[in-house]
């Protein structure tokens, strides 16, 4: 059952030379002939958090001036649940504005990142995070990364406790190398022979590793999407506790077109967990992973692979021997959505939270909309704490009723808050892309807004202006705005078209399906155009347009991505 390759893929010889993740790492950085990092070096600064970049927009020009590209770095934190103190944003917002291109960029999976950090500042940067004790340590590399949970920990017991479930596996997953600290904080250096990884082993995993957990009915953090799952399922007599999670594995988005055998996939159910063994069992789903993964050929080696080359089966009695613990039949889920609600909430505790839209999770400063500036004012008063959440958003949560007044004046005086968003727009997600995403093949996160516009132009046509219908843009097919699972998918195909994809369930329960290949705006619109037109007159009560377009059978319902997702 073992996957022996061959031939190992070159990152497999990188990390297995690296000396537990430090490579040449500390000699890159003072190298004057370049401002790129050795060899070898930029696949290992990834476990750091950081990832070589260089800025696409002046490649060509740079190229024909003979000049070296315009190396620059992303550094991406890591935030477990996505929770911050208002000093950490403070922090956040400093070190942005100081060291890098100047904005913060909240991420799909509840953190934020920094693009345009120089070589040079790059110590500076991970110190001026470590002075309000966060990091970057598997921000990024062939390890767990961020891990995802409901951002209203306050809304119940329950959702207290899952977050304390996240930052727990966040802590039990992390890799124990010191080389983060040696390099980046104290220069100390570790004897050698005394370091080990116990549960990754010198050449972590195979690829990276995702973990979310989800609170029904809400599926904010996609969790379906994700290598490793947990849904919390509560007490039917007592919402408040925790009786245990559904186990979910072998999720993810990532394909390459019109290669059939990569394929987006949601996760499978294994079973019921108690609480007290989501440690074990998620160690066991790792290390099954590490062990069985795809080393040859970096295109299959996710878990969604693996439990496809393994049949489910055999994986899920993988993990309970490995574990020693045996899956009880899961209970029942029901999900209603996968976005955010937006505006004021309550807690448990009476005090309330404000979920903020940031589009696209791009915080800047730009004129008539100072966002960054405004979450400075915010944070300078206020006395909870912010959550960012899996949809690019930020909660300005746990604020007293009696500061309710001062935080929302804040927010509309700095554009962070306005009542003129439509639904449509709300819901939307894209991905970075250009300039900066070297896999990028189409605009995303710079183009989705002009497009949304006049979609949305589309929709108050028909009628639907008022109707939340999922979109998400990506910039390839690697699907980090997870478009594989919104109601209307665009994925770049070229400098300005897209595959367009239909049948999300508005849940993040089902994939949806390539209806029109490659496609630019004005086909986009006339597409969406005729298909507005056909729901706005056709759709049962209640029916919402990716299960309109699936009944009506615009599109197949995808049931086995393996077999066929491409057909
Ligand atoms: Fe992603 C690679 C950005 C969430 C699937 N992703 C990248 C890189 C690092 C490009 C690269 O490899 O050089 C992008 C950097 C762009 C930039 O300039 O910042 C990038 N991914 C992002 C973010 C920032 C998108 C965003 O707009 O928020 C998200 C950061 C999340 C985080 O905080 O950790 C991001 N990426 C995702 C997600 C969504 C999720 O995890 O829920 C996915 C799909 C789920 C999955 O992993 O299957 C995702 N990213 C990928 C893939 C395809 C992986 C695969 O195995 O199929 C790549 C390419 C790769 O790994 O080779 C990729
Ligand atoms: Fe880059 Fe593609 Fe991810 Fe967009 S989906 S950030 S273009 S890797």
């Amino acid at each position: 059952m073992n996957a022996q390759p061959s031939t190992l893929s070159p990152v497999e010889t990188i990390k297995a030379r690296s000396h537990f993740l430090r490579g040449t790492l500390a000699e890159s950085l003072t190298d004057e002939l370049t401002g790129a990092l050795a060899p070898g070096d930029e696949q290992l600064s990834k476990f750091h958090g950081f990832y070589q970049q260089d800025d696409r927009d002046v490649r060509t020009e740079r190229l024909e001036r003979r000049l070296e590209p315009a190396y620059s770095f992303m550094l991406r934190a890591r935030l477990p649940g996505g929770v911050c103190t208002p000093a950490q944003w403070l922090a956040i917002d400093r070190v942005g504005r100081e060291l890098t291109q100047g904005s913060v960029r909240l991420t799909t999976r509840q953190t934020f990142q920094y693009h345009g950090v120089l070589r040079g500042h790059l110590r500076s940067v991970i110190q001026g995070l470590h002075q309000v004790l966060l990091d970057s340590i598997g921000g990024c590399g062939d390890v767990n990364r961020n891990v995802m949970c409901s951002p209203h920990p306050d809304q119940s017991a329950l959702h207290g406790e899952v977050y304390a479930w996240a930052r727990r596996l966040s802590e039990h997953l992390l890799p124990r190398t010191r080389a983060y600290h040696e390099l980046w904080l104290d220069g100390e250096q570790v004897a050698g022979g005394e370091e080990s990884e116990p549960l990754y082993g010198p050449t972590y995993l195979p690829r990276k590793f995702k973990t979310a957990i989800a609170v029904p009915p809400h599926n904010d953090v996609d969790v379906y999407a994700n290598d490793l799952g947990f849904i919390a399922i509560a007490d039917p007599t007592d919402p408040d506790r925790l009786l245990g999670f559904n186990c979910l594995a072998g999720g993810g988005m990532g394909a390459t077109h019109g290669d059939r055998s990569t394929f987006p996939r949601l996760a499978d159910d294994l079973g019921f967990v108690l609480p007290a063994q989501v440690p074990a069992v998620a160690e066991a789903v790792l290390a099954t992973q590490r062990d069985h993964g795809e080393r040859g050929d970096r295109t299959h080696a996710r878990l969604k692979y693996t439990i496809e080359r393994l049949g489910l089966d055999a994986f899920r009695a993988e993990v309970e021997r490995r574990s020693g613990i045996a899956f009880a039949p899961s209970r029942p889920v029901h999900f209603t959505d996968h976005s955010d609600r937006y505006g004021w909430t309550r807690g448990r505790d009476g005090r309330w939270s404000l979920t903020l839209f940031i589009e696209n999770g791009r915080l800047s400063d730009q004129p008539g909309r100072p966002l960054l500036s405004g979450l400075r004012a915010i944070a300078e008063v206020h006395q909870g704490d912010f959550r960012i959440t899996p949809n690019q958003n930020l909660i300005v949560a746990g604020v007293p009723a009696r500061q309710k007044k001062r935080i929302e004046v804040l927010a509309r005086e700095y554009g962070l808050l306005t009542d003129a968003r439509s639904p449509l727009r709300l819901g939307a997600l894209a991905c970075v892309a250009l300039p900066t995403c070297p896999l990028a093949m189409a605009e995303a996160e710079r183009y989705l807004p002009d497009l949304l516009t006049r979609i949305e132009a589309l929709a108050a046509r028909h009628g639907l202006a008022d109707q939340e219908i999922v979109i998400r843009m990506t910039g390839c097919p690697n699907g980090c705005a997870r478009p594989y699972l919104a109601e209307i998918g665009l994925v770049g195909k070229g400098p300005r078209t897209y595959n367009l994809l239909l049948g999300g369930d508005g849940r993040g329960a089902r994939l949806n399906r390539l209806y029109r290949d490659n496609i630019a705006e004005a086909e986009i619109l006339a597409t969406l155009d005729e298909l507005f037109a056909r729901y706005a007159t056709e759709r049962e009560a209640q029916e919402r347009f990716g299960d309109f377009v699936v009944r009506a059978g615009i599109v197949r319902r995808v049931v086995n991505a393996a077999r066929d997702f491409h057909d």
